[in-house]
């Protein structure tokens, strides 16, 4: 098995400082929670930027800069979310792929997203896949749901992703695909030889899923973004969630990817 990455989704356009003091929102936070997450074993930073509102936004400006203050502090692995917040346009999730980082989230399909719909026609999926092949950023996509799967495949037949394929497979979003190990074998099973994948789940989820990703040769997202408590009525930090997928691995004997393993694994070249 290869290494295991450990992928820190920092910040989320969801949650907000009232449910949660540890939410980082600046630059400077986000880019400080990424270097603790660096230290305690993650080697890609998922993240989403905040206005100064803290309200979610994709300015590309922010997205820049918070880049920026990450390179500063740590070697990770930067995937600038491609989703951002239900109700965005294309034109304005695309915004950060401008700045050609390493990896950017590609979502290939709409699934109902809590009492939202996060919305991705395929003409929008296609203009997604299009964009990142022209600034050359390595796409994880985005599985919320099965179907997805097989669209993320018509892309690559269509000539609109190339290289390697990395998959992440969000589960137990309301509306989304259920977090339990039949559906993630379910979702792994479709995946062509060669191709890797992360497990990201939410809530009190998270935890039985990536011990499930880490045993099963998979990848595990952890982090504020997806689920606010270490335990029920503790709440997390984005350290502390990924210091314990680490300590898991080391138990099941996984090896932890360095951000430089972490490329490696990906066929990024930096
Ligand atoms: N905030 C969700 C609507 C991504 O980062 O690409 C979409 C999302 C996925 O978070
Ligand atoms: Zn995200």
């Amino acid at each position: 098995m290869d290494p295991l990455i450990i992928t820190a989704a920092l910040v989320g356009a969801e949650v907000t400082r009232k449910d949660t003091p540890h939410l980082p929102l600046t630059p400077q936070e986000i880019a400080e929670q990424a270097a603790e997450a660096c230290e305690k074993g993650a080697s890609i930073a998922h993240i989403h930027v905040r206005d100064t509102e803290g309200h979610p936004s994709q300015n590309r400006d922010l997205y820049e800069e918070t880049i920026l203050e990450i390179e500063k502090r740590c070697d990770m692995i930067v995937q600038v979310s491609t989703g951002g917040a239900v109700g965005m346009t294309p034109e304005e999730r695309l915004q950060p792929v401008t700045l050609s980082p390493e990896m950017a989230t590609l979502t290939t399909g709409s699934v109902n997203f809590g009492h939202g719909v996060f919305y991705n026609s395929h003409a929008d999926i296609q203009q997604f896949a299009a964009t990142l092949q022209k600034y050359q950023v390595r796409p994880e996509f985005e599985i919320f749901d099965t179907g997805m799967v097989q669209t993320a495949l018509s892309l690559v037949k269509e000539g609109l992703v190339d290289g390697h394929l990395h998959f992440d497979f969000v589960l137990g979003v309301p509306g989304g695909i259920p977090a339990d190990a039949r559906h993630l074998l379910l979702m792994v099973d479709q995946l062509p030889a060669g191709a890797t994948w992360t497990v990201a789940a939410v809530g009190r989820h998270q935890l039985p899923m990536s011990a499930l990703g880490i045993t099963l040769g998979g990848h595990v997202r952890v982090g504020l973004e997806d689920n606010l408590y270490y335990r029920k009525g503790e709440l997390a930090t984005n350290a502390s969630l990924v210091a314990r997928v680490n300590r898991l691995a080391k138990e099941l004997e996984r090896p932890i990817a360095t951000p430089e393993e972490a490329r490696k694994i990906l066929h990024i070249n930096k």
